[in-house]
């Protein structure tokens, strides 16, 4: 079906969570709705702070502009503006932005009669920036320990705070969030290579059907997860990727404030090994 006779005929009021029909309407191809608008004010607003953050600090040098969070001394409290104030505000904004984003795919998937699937996922990258920037810091008991906003500064920040727990590779949480990030990759390069293979052949070629894709993998290794299958697994590994990587940081300094390695010495002293 053509997308605009589509929209045509699924561009119907209803569905909206808050507002009834006040903002239920479309601006060219965006549906607005209360959290588009809810959208837009918080992350103008957080955008325009970053760029006054950046015009009253020392430099304009891209790599060099950074937000910082407040000092320790201010522990869970209120900063002055220039003393992480503005981090403090830009973090409400930036989250105010998100979880407004993802109230808007729930009116949409509303809308369309669709499973919440996409917010879903979506809260999960949600999760880990919220654990970054709010749990952990809270845990911890004061905002210093959340990461600045600017390009080198946050990578100085990760690499600070990895080397603060020894070497953050021997963090166990982090080895199982590498582990899915990268069979996420695997599976779709796997996904992706298959669908192109069967359904984007050469001139004068027939389009191939799922039972080639079926086919193809049962030959191969005996099993094939499926069409439906495929993106089951693929979701449950990236939302696993995104998930393990919160609990990774979390629990590092709330539950761990040794060396990593040294999480290991335990298993490898069991006197089974002897
Ligand atoms: C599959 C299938 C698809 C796919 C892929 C497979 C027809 C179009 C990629 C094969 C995937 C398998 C066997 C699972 C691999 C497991 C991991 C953990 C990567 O069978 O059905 O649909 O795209």
């Amino acid at each position: 079906m053509a997308l605009l006779s589509f929209e045509r005929k699924y561009r119907i009021r209803g569905g909206t969570l808050i507002g009834g029909d006040l903002f239920d309407f479309w601006v060219g191809p965006f549906y607005v709705g209360f959290f588009g608008v809810t959208t837009i004010i918080f992350a103008s607003l957080g955008t325009a702070l970053i760029v006054y953050g950046a015009a009253i600090g020392p430099t304009w040098n891209i790599w060099k502009i950074s937000i910082d969070p407040p000092d320790i001394k201010y522990g869970l409290g209120f900063a002055p503006l220039k003393e992480g104030g503005l981090w403090q505000i830009i973090t409400a904004c930036a989250i105010g932005a998100f979880v407004s984003w993802a109230l808007r795919q729930v009116e949409i998937a509303r809308k369309l009669g669709m499973g919440y699937h996409i917010p879903f996922a979506f809260s999960f990258a949600i999760l880990a920036y919220v654990t970054l920037v709010v749990i952990r810091p809270v845990l911890l008991g004061a905002w210093a320990h959340a990461f600045p906003y600017g390009i080198f500064s946050h990578l100085d920040w990760v690499s600070v705070i990895g080397y603060q727990y020894g070497n953050f590779h021997y963090n166990p949480a982090h080895m199982v969030a590498i582990t899915f990030f990268f069979t996420t990759c695997l599976a779709l390069a796997l996904h992706g290579a298959l669908v192109l293979s069967s359904t984007n052949p050469g001139k004068n070629e027939k389009v191939k059907t799922p039972e080639h894709e079926d086919t193809f993998f049962k030959d191969l290794i005996g099993y094939s997860i499926g069409t439906l299958g495929i993106h089951r697994l693929g979701l449950f590994l990236a939302l696993n990727a995104g998930f393990w990587s919160a609990i990774c940081i979390v629990i590092s300094g709330p539950f761990w404030t040794e060396p990593w390695v040294d999480w290991w010495n335990y298993w490898r002293e069991l006197p089974i090994w002897e």
